[in-house]
Parts: structure tokens; sequence; C-alpha cells
């Protein structure tokens, strides 16, 4: 994709970078015309199911194996531009989010399931935004097909063809890096058909799922150092890029803000439980590690036609890319669920907790000598 200057001028002007953008949007349009009439299946013919998404870490309900052929997944988001704040200290953002939240709500469909977006711009908006789905195939993900200004919406519909955890994110054009580090990104997870399977073919299923929307911010300081505020995110751009090109983080958090996923806010899980953690970062390289258990089953680079790795201590997930991990708990109590760059954890955010209840395995762990006087 060509990259575009943009001036403040042009950044407030969507009319302006759509024009832009025309070539594409033809092309993309062409695209379409050619493949439509080449579909094998009858759309019409096809189920339809309206999934209400939630907000992150909580996953809409579904099913683990399908039941029934492909189907049409209706889901709705509306984009939101908001102010939020990142951490105790005060930090504030002008977030672009899907549906409010950063990361925007996590999908689940089936393989061979057809998802039809309705994306929603209000016009109490300032952006362009469009939507970049890495499982979908052609036109720049949609991103081609999905541009709408404010007080615009649009419905895209794609095939899911390819089973695992992928990243969506708004990608307008010479903005694309903005966007998406200003929170506007999420997961989209397409289980195979007859569910997730191990090396061996054997059935992998969990009992709960969470999503962690890791996300880097670079907030602007004034001269004395203080965190700089903004009235609108056109306004904050200029700053904010400048932070962005050091690609030094002001922050790395996950679900949002410093501590979104500790203390009242932290996941939960019984010992004997089975927990799928879905970890996206769309933007830069991470490396989950839960302190204290392991991953049993992980897809670090979230794709289930690939076979998983088992035991792991710590697993990599290159930027831009969804990983899925799954465990079953063993002993109860508080889990740190980090990224293992432990500055990027301890000092910028990246850390959660996992509250575990259930009975102490002695076997597994035991406090032979409580620390005392030598
Ligand atoms: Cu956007």
């Amino acid at each position: 994709m060509p990259s575009l200057p943009v001036s403040r001028r042009t950044l407030l002007a969507g009319a302006a970078i759509a024009g832009a953008m025309t070539q594409i949007r033809q092309a993309a349009a062409e695209t379409q015309k050619v493949l439509t009439p080449a579909s094998a299946t009858d759309i019409a013919s096809l189920p339809r199911v309206k999934v209400q998404l939630v907000d992150p870490p909580f996953v809409h309900a579904h099913e683990q194996v399908a039941t029934g052929g492909p189907k049409i997944v209706e889901f709705e988001m509306t984009i939101v531009e908001k102010k939020i704040t990142l951490d105790a200290d005060g930090a504030t953002y002008w977030a672009s989010t899907f549906n409010g939240t950063v990361p925007g709500p996590l999908m689940v469909v089936h393989e061979g399931d057809y998802v039809e977006l309705t994306l929603i711009n209000p016009d109490t908006n300032e952006l362009m935004h469009n939507i970049d789905f890495h499982s979908s195939t052609g036109a720049l993900g949609g991103g081609g097909l999905t541009q709408v200004n404010p007080g615009e919406k649009t419905i895209l519909r794609w095939k899911a063809t390819k089973p695992g955890v992928f990243v969506y994110h708004c990608a307008p054009p010479g903005m694309v890096a903005w966007h998406v580090v200003s929170g506007m990104n999420g997961v989209i997870m397409v289980l195979p058909r007859d569910g997730l399977k191990g090396r061996d073919g054997e059935a992998v299923t969990y009992d709960k799922v969470y999503y962690i929307g890791e996300q880097d911010f670079y907030v602007p300081r004034d001269a004395a150092g203080a965190w700089k505020t903004y009235d609108s995110p056109g306004e904050s751009y200029e700053d904010t890029l400048a932070v962005m090109r050091t690609l030094t983080p002001t922050h790395v958090v996950f679900n949002g803000a410093v501590g979104a996923l500790t203390g009242d806010n932290a996941m939960t899980a019984k010992v004997g439980e089975t927990v799928a953690f879905i970890h996206g970062q769309a933007n830069r390289d991470t490396r989950p590690h839960l302190i204290g258990g392991h991953g049993d089953y992980v897809w670090a680079t979230g794709k289930f036609n690939n076979p998983p790795e088992r035991g792991l201590e710590t697993w990599f997930i290159p930027g831009g890319t969804a990983g899925l991990m799954v465990y079953t708990f063993e002993q109860p109590g508080i889990y740190a669920y980090v990224n293992h760059n432990l500055i990027e954890a301890f000092e910028l955010g990246a850390a959660a907790h996992v509250v575990v209840e259930g009975a102490w395995n002695d076997d597994l762990m035991t406090q032979v000598l409580a620390p005392s006087p030598i």
C-alpha cells in the first residue's frame, strides 16, 4: 500500500483521504465483481445467526464443536473515539475503538462459516475508519471495502477458510499505525468445525475462555515531563506520531489500562478447570508467561492447522498475531499472567491476575521450612 503524506488538514478531512483511496476502492469493487458469480455456496440458503458481542476479557457464548453446516454469523460493531485513562498517574489518550473497548470484542466462528459484519462510524466521531481482518482473503483484508466516514456504515461479508485466532484492526490509508496503536484492534477465533485437536488428534476443550488484548501506547509529555492532554484525536496526532517514531512505548497494557485485569477485575478459575487464554498484539512482539503455571497446549502463532506445543514456560507472539494457550489449573492462588519482558510487565503495565480457588496440592509444592533465621 502506498504511504500517503498526511498533514493535519488532510487528517481531519476524511473525505480527502477517502478520495485518495479511490483506486483501491475501484480495484476492490472489480475483485468483488469477479468473485461473486463464482461463489459455490448459495448464500441465501444458509442459516443466519446474530451474535451479541461482549466486552473483553469475556467472550460471547459459542460452540467448540460446530453443530450443523456452515452459517452466516452476523456481528455489529460501532466505532467509538473516546478519551481513556491509562494509569493511576492520570495519563490520558484519545483512543479509537471498536465498540468502545481496547481491544475490540472477540468474535468466534467456525471454519467454513461466513462472517457478516456491520461496521458503524457515528457522526459524533472525527475520523474515517475501516477494518482489516487478517483471517479474511482479499481487498486488504476487507480494508478496501469498509472505509466509513463519520455518519456512514458498511456491511462486509467474508468466508472463514483458515482456522486459528487472528488479529483484526483498523487500517485507514496513511494512518494505519496510529489507528492500531490508538486501540483499534481485536481478535477473531475461527475454530475447526470439529473443535481443537492436539498433536495426536486428541480433543482439546476448555471450560472458559479469556481474551487478553495487549496494547502499546505512545503518550506525549510536555517540557516538564507531565502527560499532555488534548481536546480531540486529531489534535493529538502530530505529537503522538513523534513518540511513536521513537518505537518506545510509554505504556504496554492489557485491556486498555494498567491494572485492567487485576484486583476486582482479575480473571478467575478453579483448580481442575481448563482455561483458554487468547492473546492478541496487533503491533508489537510479545511473550506471554503464566507465573506459577504453564501453557499445556500452545498455538503461539495461533493457527490450528499446526499442532500445538506442549508444556511451555513462555511463548512468543509476533506483532500482528494472536495466540492461544490452554491450561488446566492444578493449584489455587493468585497467578500473574504477564508479558515476560518484565520491564513491560511491571514498569509499563503488561500484567494481569488469575485468581484460582481450590485445594492446595502438597505433592506439587510444599513449604518444607518457612523463612526463618539461619
Ligand atoms: Cu480507525
